[in-house]
């Protein structure tokens, strides 16, 4: 495949924009190469300036659940464009889209929107240190919630990608709010809560992992993390903004059985456009601006075209319980066709999956951490990406991300992706010879 439109487009970015991108990850350093720039999508697939085609499996990051251009997603915002794109003023939709997701994640009953996942988890820890008059926070090393200030210590995703995981520009004196514990070890919470007696608002997780590579709980510690915070007062905040409406129809905290006290929401719920939530009980949500004294605003929350969006694509999910059985099926077939292909190259990967999210990880054991995400080979896992790509699958540019299945990827998508995975895995052994 050959890229020279990408290529004088990424030169000409990189004289205005930090990276020639504008989100770190995007840039593909970690894999070594310079980024395609995407001229369209539709479905499952991904076209770049240069007219090359790839199965996509980012699909921007989580939220086109549907696949790329839903009719009646553009429909949708096409409509709500012709009355106008922002007035800064309530509207109906905005009403809608708020009492569907109080339906769909039963754990909410309030819900407040915001502009990106970044805005929802600022807003949340907020929302819990005035609730909790405390100001510590836990959160697990390798996990990202956005790039707020108290959450970029030992952050996973983009920042664990480029080596920054604790970032420059970070006031020492917020970051030692910050506690950082291990992903899938109660005791490390236990051991925090004990050491900051009375000190701590909140703990926040990503129920599933997404950014160290896809990292699920060991079975019953989602619970473990609702007893010990109800047991010290402790307000748990769930991060869904990737697992909500992904992993189920009522995300993680419907498939583990688990109620956090708020939970964050982006990606899916904005059908690609800029949206962002955080919700929870009454209880805390009464404490937020105008009703309550704890301060957050936003001149584009609710946006119209936005609202449109996510509202459509919450409602065809809901509407059609099945895309979720297909999601599965595909996934079980990609995976079954991966595992296959390992054997016949004598590769040792670790697969790791929960739904249509899930992580080929380039590691000898399970990855249960972020000690043990480290373990990977990022440069099997660099040769590989490249590979793929090369054979017109679109993966995550980095071994720490999640990859998506849509609803609109085919079995035929799935066998293509898997005849392209044998090669790349040929050539990754070839490349470690
Ligand atoms: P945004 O501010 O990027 O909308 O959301 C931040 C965020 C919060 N919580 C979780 C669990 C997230 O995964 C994210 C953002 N995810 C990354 C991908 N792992 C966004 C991609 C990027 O940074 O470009």
């Amino acid at each position: 495949m050959k890229h020279p439109k990408s290529a004088g487009l990424f030169s000409r970015a990189k004289a205005v924009i930090p990276g020639g991108v504008n989100s770190p990850v995007r840039a593909f350093k970690s894999v070594g190469r310079d980024p395609v720039f995407i001229r369209e999508a539709k479905g499952a697939t991904i076209t770049d300036v240069d007219g090359n085609e790839y199965i996509d499996y980012v699909g921007s990051w989580g939220p086109m659940i549907l696949g790329h251009a839903h009719p009646e997603v553009i429909e949708a915002v096409e409509r709500a464009a012709r009355s106008g794109t922002s007035f800064g003023a309530p509207t109906e939709l905005e009403v809608k889209i708020a009492e569907l997701i109080c339906r769909m994640l039963p754990s909410i009953e309030m819900v407040r929107m915001v502009n990106s996942g970044t805005e929802a988890t600022m807003s949340a820890i907020r929302l819990a240190r005035a609730f909790a008059g405390r100001e510590k926070i836990i959160k697990f090393e390798g996990c990202y919630h956005g790039h707020s200030d108290s959450f970029l210590i030992k952050a996973g995703s983009g920042a664990l990608t480029l080596g920054v995981p604790d970032s420059p520009g970070v006031p020492a004196s917020l970051a030692a709010a910050t506690l950082n514990a291990r992903f899938n070890n109660i005791d490390s919470v236990s051991r925090l809560i004990e050491q900051n007696k009375n000190q701590i608002a909140a703990i926040i997780v990503e129920p599933v992992v997404g950014n160290m590579g896809c990292v699920p709980p060991y079975h019953g510690f989602l619970a473990q993390l609702r007893e010990v915070s109800s047991r010290h007062n402790i307000v748990l905040i769930f991060d869904e903004v990737m697992t909500g409406f992904r992993v189920a129809a009522g995300g993680a905290q419907a498939l583990y059985g688990v109620s956090p006290d708020l939970t964050t929401l982006g990606k899916i719920i904005g059908g690609g456009l800029p949206v962002g939530a955080y919700g929870g009980k009454k209880e805390l949500m009464e404490m937020v601006a105008p009703i309550g004294p704890m301060y957050q605003a936003g001149t584009l929350s609710g946006n119209p075209l936005a609202m449109a969006a996510g509202y459509t694509t919450l409602r065809l999910l809901n509407e059609n319980k099945k895309i979720y059985e297909h999601l599965e099926h595909m996934a079980a077939i990609l995976d079954g066709g991966i595992a296959k292909n390992l054997t016949d190259a004598g590769l040792t990967c670790i697969q790791q999956r929960v739904g249509s999210m899930g992580t080929l990880f380039f590691a000898d054991t399970p990855v249960r951490d972020f000690q043990s995400a480290l373990n990977s080979d990022v440069k099997k896992y660099a040769a590989y990406f490249n590979a793929m790509l090369d054979h017109g699958v679109y993966l995550a540019p980095s071994q720490f991300e999640a990859g998506f299945i849509s609803a609109a990827h085919t079995e035929g998508n799935i066998k293509q992706t898997i005849a392209a995975n044998k090669t790349a895995l040929e050539q990754v052994v070839k490349l470690s010879a």
